[in-house]
């Protein structure tokens, strides 16, 4: 028995030094010491061994277990050892070399429209309110006085997810939930996505975003209107802009008007950016109608107020003269890196 012990010992060390990879020690220890291995095939022949002789038997194959664990122990450390070493000399660093350059991001253009109308707002006391991109007919149309059967809520002009719940297509009923709360006087303007059916080009996209304003209080007139709009178009394209209103219809506000600015390419004297014309149209405005003042739970004889409506990507395309809307939503980083 012993004799055998010595041998399966030494034949596991000439295993053992045969192993050119860990993988292989493992086979070892298991042809060895795993439970179909030699040593465990040593321990079932016990029975066969006479009694008083078993405990010296078992010693020596506990001993021989513990020499083989130990050598395979001590390989598989040094062959780590020798494979990081190896791989250290591979992967020396040169610290000489250039820095990898970070790419730094920044903001989108829309967003940095979107920050510059922010501001001008803010600084003359309003608020900024956001609502829910997904809204009931009732915010979206009903309480703007867009009733059922209105060409606004044309099945092919809107997201419907059912017959009460809509993609709002304006970002105005955030002010008719504004208004409901009844805190009044009320500066405020509303940013956000808004969505109609309608066909990609490069002036229109189904997803697009809006700014809105509302101001609510006693005797606002159309003349707080002007003079909000004059002094918005000049912090925007520059304090030699003019502006003009042409009456206009919108179902919420009554009287109504779109507002174009003075070219800021030629000053107005017309050119290939202005078509010719000198002017170009930016938003659209109005004194709020009675009729959504009444339905938002405010009295219109107490309270008048003045409502603005702009879209976010016109501002953007306008101000950094871009000409077609899809660049804005292609996210292509060479387009992006310009601004
Ligand atoms: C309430 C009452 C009235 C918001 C207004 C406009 C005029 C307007 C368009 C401009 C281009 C939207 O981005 S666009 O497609 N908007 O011309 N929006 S007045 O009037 C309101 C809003 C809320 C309670």
């Amino acid at each position: 028995m012993k004799e055998r012990l010595q041998s399966i010992k030494e034949e596991a060390l000439r295993a053992i030094e045969g192993a050119d990879m860990p993988e292989k020690l493992n086979d070892v220890r298991v042809k060895f010491l795993g439970k179909k291995g030699e040593l465990t095939a040593v321990l079932k022949g016990m029975k066969d061994v006479a009694p008083d002789e078993r405990p010296k038997v078992g010693q020596l194959v506990n001993e021989t277990r513990a020499a083989i664990e130990n050598i395979l122990e001590e390989s598989k450390i040094k062959m780590e050892r020798a494979i990081r070493e190896e791989k250290m000399k591979q992967e020396v660093i040169d610290v000489t070399l250039p820095s990898k350059k970070n790419m730094v991001g920044h903001r989108h253009p829309n967003t940095i429209a979107l920050e510059e109308v922010e501001r001008i707002f803010i600084g003359m006391g309003y608020e900024v309110v956001e609502g829910p991109d997904v809204e009931y007919d009732l915010y979206n149309f009903e309480k703007l006085n867009i009733p059922d059967g209105h060409p606004a809520k044309d099945e092919q002009d809107t997201f419907y997810i059912n017959k009460e719940i809509v993609l709002r297509t304006q970002t105005s009923p955030v002010q008719a939930r504004v208004m409901e709360q009844g805190k009044l006087p009320i500066r405020m303007i509303a940013p956000g996505r808004v969505f109609r059916s309608d066909e990609v080009d490069a002036t229109h996209s189904p997803s697009f975003h809006q700014i809105e304003g509302l101001v609510i209080d006693k005797n606002i007139s159309f003349a707080d209107l002007k003079g909000t709009l004059e002094v918005f178009a000049k912090e925007l394209f520059g304090p030699d802009t003019k502006t003009k209103f042409r009456p206009h219809h919108f179902p919420f506000t009554e009287p109504s008007a779109e507002v174009d600015v003075t070219c800021f390419k030629c000053q107005g004297k017309g050119c290939r950016f202005c078509k010719g014309s000198g002017w170009i149209e930016i938003l659209g405005c109005g004194m709020v109608h009675p009729h959504v003042l009444e339905m938002c739970g405010i009295d219109p004889d107490e309270y008048t107020g003045f409502a603005f409506g702009v879209g976010l990507e016109r501002i953007a395309l306008l101000k950094y003269e871009i000409d077609d809307m899809r660049l804005l939503y292609e996210n292509d980083i060479r387009f992006l890196k310009q601004f």
